[in-house]
């Protein structure tokens, strides 16, 4: 008999055009990083066309979203203009579209680019600063009715890992959490649109991003979709140290990814899409049966 358990059917993101994002299941964002800097794949992209079929490989793979990004978050990475930013997704972007109508989210924090990407035809806004970075973001999210990612992070991505402390770190996520939300209401920005994100590994301890999984379900109280993102984070090598060019941390990552499934998360951000994928249906299988 299977344990059909919590229903989650009816709940949607709106993407526009009468798409949506069906939260019914767990949603799978494959990470593209075209940065010359990444120092994990998902990257290393200096051709377009490469960035492009490793998105379409990804979508093939059973991803839902796309998550592009131009902008290394690695803590003290350079910052990079609007415009070399945009020299390199832009490309990438419409070389997706000519091909594919998968969802794609722009990882950025400057209204200029999150604005030409959605021109260009992506759907979400993902920001790590949660619309605090450039004051032009709020606007433009509220204007294009676009769905946006707000996860937390303590600093920025220069200072975040210097000694980040917390009394109780899944409160203060929830206070950030709580007037972020407020801010967006204050513009017009509509709940349905909202996707929460704890930010781990964004100034945070190994024993914080622990807390963060293993308490994830504290987040649900807004009553907003959460997105987590532990793929091959330094918290996962921390507690089990190997080679990482070897394994790229893979187990680790996929037990963290079920963890948090386990406890709340609707949208998984990973770089392993197959794998992430593969222990998802035997998640499913259980709670559903084949
Ligand atoms: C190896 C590979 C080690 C990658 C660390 C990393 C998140 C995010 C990032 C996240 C949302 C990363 C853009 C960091 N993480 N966006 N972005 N949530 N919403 N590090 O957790 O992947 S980049």
């Amino acid at each position: 008999m299977p344990l059909a358990t919590k229903q989650k059917a009816g709940r949607n993101i709106p993407l526009g055009q009468g798409r949506n994002l069906d939260l019914s299941g767990t949603l799978v964002m494959g990470v593209l990083n075209v940065t010359p800097d990444s120092f994990s794949d998902g990257g290393r992209f200096e051709d377009p066309g490469t960035a492009v079929n490793r998105a379409l490989e990804m979508e093939q793979q059973g991803a839902d979203i796309i998550d592009i990004g131009g902008e290394s978050s690695r803590p003290g990475a350079i910052p990079v203009s609007a415009e070399q930013e945009w020299t390199r997704i832009g490309p990438v972007i419409e070389g997706i579209r000519s091909t594919s109508k998968v969802t794609l989210s722009v990882d950025t924090c400057k209204a200029g680019v999150a604005e030409a990407a959605l021109d260009a035809g992506a759907d979400i806004i993902n920001d790590i600063s949660a619309l605090r970075e450039d004051p032009k973001m709020v606007e433009l999210v509220a204007s294009r009715q676009v769905p946006v990612v707000l996860m937390h992070m303590l600093g920025t991505p220069a200072t975040m890992q210097r000694d980040p402390k917390y009394d109780d770190c899944v409160s203060e996520i929830n206070e950030f959490f709580s007037e972020r939300v407020e801010a967006c209401r204050r513009y017009g920005i509509d709940a349905s649109r909202i996707i929460l994100d704890p930010g781990v590994g964004f100034g945070k301890r190994v024993s914080d991003n622990l807390e963060i999984l293993a308490r994830l379900s504290e987040f649900k109280r807004f009553g907003l979709p959460l997105l987590v993102g532990t793929s091959r984070k330094s918290f996962i090598g921390m507690v089990h140290p190997t080679d990482a060019s070897a394994s790229e941390r893979l187990g680790g990552s996929i037990a963290s990814m079920i963890t948090a499934v386990a406890n709340g998360a609707d949208i998984v951000r990973v770089h392993d899409v197959a794998e992430t994928v593969e222990a998802l249906k035997i998640v499913r299988a259980i709670k559903e049966g084949v």
